[in-house]
């Protein structure tokens, strides 16, 4: 029976090319995101491409209801996860704390710590039932590094980080493998989102050096998550050759 990999985050960047990398190595695949055109159009194309099935789920994690509700109705066979890439996370905003947006703060900590939380709390029971299972997170060199500015998505990665740690103990009796890949500079939709859609700010991020693709990413998740069962990947953090730190890059 084909494995089953549950993928948050799948309309765009690392999720997405999650999403082929897990189809190219013959998983099903559930995806989910807030747009379900993008949903629909990346089942299709996989399913066309690579002959796996594919079901989709459009949420918002940041409303628990919503959370529960979905991953609820799908069918039991469904349940059967495998991996768990925990990827849905955003940026916004580029402020120190005292002249910080309050909204801001609230859809970063809202979406990357309690979003990732409320997805793990139903994926893992499954797990548990099943006796097996990875859980994959996806957190950041903001996770290990703070920035000027960074202040609060630092904080949530931060959070990524030490909930990593803390599920891989509470994983632990159940056989439930917990792995974190940090990635540093990614060239996705990630600073268009942080920037509010100000695409020229957001591609100077990428000005003169070489990022990564999230394509680097992805088969670093699927490198953890290829490993044999009795191998547990802690972490890994991914930097272009180009960026030292999370501050620290080198543009020609
Ligand atoms: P993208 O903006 O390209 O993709 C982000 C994905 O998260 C989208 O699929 C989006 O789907 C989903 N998402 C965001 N908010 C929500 C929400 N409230 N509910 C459900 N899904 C949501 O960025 P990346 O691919 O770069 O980011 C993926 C992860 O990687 C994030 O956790 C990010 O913090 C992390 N990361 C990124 C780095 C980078 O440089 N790009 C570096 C280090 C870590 P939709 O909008 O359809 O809901
Ligand atoms: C995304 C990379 O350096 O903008 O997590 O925080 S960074």
């Amino acid at each position: 029976m084909a494995k089953i990999a549950l993928i948050t985050g799948a309309t765009a960047g690392i999720g997405e090319a999650c999403a082929h990398t897990f189809a190219r190595e013959g998983y099903n695949l559930i995806l989910t995101g807030r747009r379900m055109d993008r949903l629909e159009r990346l089942a299709d194309k996989l399913n066309e491409e690579y002959n796996v099935k594919v079901a989709v789920s459009s949420f918002d994690v940041r409303s628990r209801e919503q959370v529960v509700s979905n991953l609820d109705t799908l069918p039991a066979d469904w349940k059967q996860i495998d991996v768990l890439v925990n990827n849905a996370g955003l940026s916004q905003g580029l402020d120190p704390v005292q002249s910080g947006s309050y909204e801001d703060w609230d859809t970063m900590i809202d979406t990357n710590v309690k979003g990732l939380l409320y997805v793990t709390r139903v994926v893992s029971n499954w797990m548990i039932d099943n006796g097996t299972g990875h859980i994959i997170n996806i957190g950041s060199i903001a996770g290990k590094e703070v920035y000027p500015n960074g202040n609060v998505y630092c904080a949530t990665k931060h959070a990524v980080d030490a909930l990593t740690k803390a599920m891989r103990i509470d994983m632990l009796k159940h056989g439930i493998r917990v792995t974190a890949v940090h990635p540093g500079a990614v060239e996705t939709e990630f600073s268009e989102v942080r920037f509010k859609g100000d695409k020229e700010r957001a591609k100077k991020v990428y000005d003169g050096f070489e990022p990564l693709v999230a394509q680097d990413i992805a088969e670093t998740v699927w490198f953890a998550a290829s490993r044999p069962a009795h191998v547990n990947i802690n972490e890994l953090t991914v930097m272009p050759t180009a960026q030292a730190t999370a501050t620290n890059i080198f543009k020609k």
